[in-house]
């Protein structure tokens, strides 16, 4: 299935008077703040956020999984729902795969697919944290980090087989995360489990392409539940600045432990110039990969004012981020759980984008706290909806996507085309 934009534009003609009314309200609320609106509207629609090949279906925990209907059954259906979500909100122009779910049978057959509906490919992801069917050696007891070099071999070849397979689809960057750890104490020697680790992903570093990224992201806990090797941020950096100036820390914000700042973290990785991107998702209790800012919009916010900022006071270099969705649908059609995250990151940078950076710095340095939450506040209180609206509008996009995307039936014609039963590859 692909959608028509003319079809986008008809929908919009219905929405466009009463969006221009509360557009231009927003416009002179922001004139008198001395905001232009205009740079607002570029930064938006410049922004594009990859969507990763795994969550076009329904996800499902280990209890259950709940099919959705007319999930992609293949890399070129994935391809096209990514499409459907661009073509909706010219926001998503970008596709993560994820290896070996989705290995494409011909390349080139594969990228003209994805540069018809506009989309470019953002990072591979390699996945040593489960068995494949004729696979030698298991995974059981880790991989990088394993105790035995065999399968810590076989851990870095597959890690050269994704870059092989992202070089031809036109990636440029390798997202490693790590499912090894100890779930009991005893079971592994620290120590050990982090040099194994840290010797292959230098092998992985030197296989990659000379202008290609290595992301390590980390994670606390789950899988392995007593110690995970790479934990947290420090441990990612730590590894990232032994493999190389190419390699940097990934920040997924579900893998934090509660009440994490994880704002913090943001701000001190880019002053060191080693933040190469960024996993999005939401959650309450633990990496629950729920919709973008359903749960915590504040805490994206605070994150986006240190992107921000990080970006505007670049002394380290830190490159431009690798931005994704990482979620799981469970219950909501992936396609609109997809569409209401894209709408939240992009919320939340706008937001991050009214702060007053000159009064803040001011507040900060005159010991101001209540100045200073005024100014965050003001910013965060700020109803910006009408301003991503009309970037999306100017981009060709939908004024209301979700609105658009019910009334074009995408989700009925997916199950008539597909049928109710498919499963998409993935978690
Ligand atoms: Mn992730």
């Amino acid at each position: 299935m692909k959608i028509d934009t003319a079809q986008v534009q008809e929908l919009n003609k219905r929405l466009l008077s009463e969006h221009q009314h509360q557009f231009e309200f927003l416009r002179q609320q922001l004139d008198k703040q001395g905001i232009p609106s205009d740079p607002l509207l570029a930064n938006l629609q410049a922004l594009q956020v990859a969507i990763p090949s795994w969550a076009l279906g329904a996800g499902g925990t280990r209890f259950g999984r709940f099919s959705t209907g007319g999930e992609p059954s293949c890399l070129e259906e994935k391809i096209d729902d990514v499409g459907i979500i661009h073509a909706i909100t010219q926001s998503a122009g970008a596709i993560s795969l994820h290896i070996p779910w989705d290995i494409p049978n011909d390349a080139t057959d594969i990228q003209e697919r994805a540069a018809a509906h506009g989309l470019v490919f953002d990072a591979v992801n390699s996945n040593t944290f489960q068995d494949q069917p004729n696979q030698p050696h298991s995974y059981k007891f880790g991989s990088l980090c394993h105790t035995d070099a065999s399968v810590r071999a076989q851990a870095i070849e597959h890690n050269l087989e994704v870059i092989r397979i992202g070089k031809a689809l036109g990636s440029k960057s390798i997202t490693v995360w790590l499912a090894d750890g100890s779930s009991f104490p005893g079971q592994l020697n620290f120590r050990t489990a982090y040099q194994n680790t840290r010797a292959a992903l230098q092998e992985i570093y030197a296989g990659m392409p000379s202008d290609w990224k290595m992301y390590i992201e980390y994670k606390p806990y789950e899988p392995n539940f007593y110690s995970m090797v790479i934990p947290d941020w420090g441990t990612s950096l730590s590894l990232a600045q032994d493999c190389g100036p190419n390699a940097y820390t990934l920040v997924d914000l579900g893998h934090h432990l509660p009440n994490t700042n994880i704002e913090q973290i943001v701000s001190i990785l880019m002053m060191k110039g080693r933040l190469g991107g960024f996993h999005f998702n939401d959650s309450k209790y633990g990496d629950d990969d729920l919709t973008v800012g359903n749960v915590k919009p504040y805490q994206l916010f605070l994150i986006f004012n240190e992107l921000i900022y990080g970006m505007e006071n670049n002394a380290a270099a830190n490159p431009p981020l690798a931005w994704m969705i990482d979620a799981s649908h469970n219950l909501k059609d992936p396609l609109e759980d997809l569409i209401q995250s894209l709408e939240a990151i992009r919320i939340a940078y706008a937001k991050a984008l009214l702060i007053d950076r000159e009064a803040l710095s001011n507040a900060q340095q005159e010991n101001d706290v209540t100045r200073g939450q005024e100014i965050l506040q003001t910013a965060f209180r700020t109803d910006v909806r009408p301003l991503l609206a009309e970037a999306r509008y100017r981009s060709g996009a939908a004024i209301a996507p979700i609105i658009t995307y019910r009334e074009l039936s995408v989700r009925p014609q997916l199950i008539k085309e597909r049928g109710n039963t498919t499963v998409a590859t993935g978690l």
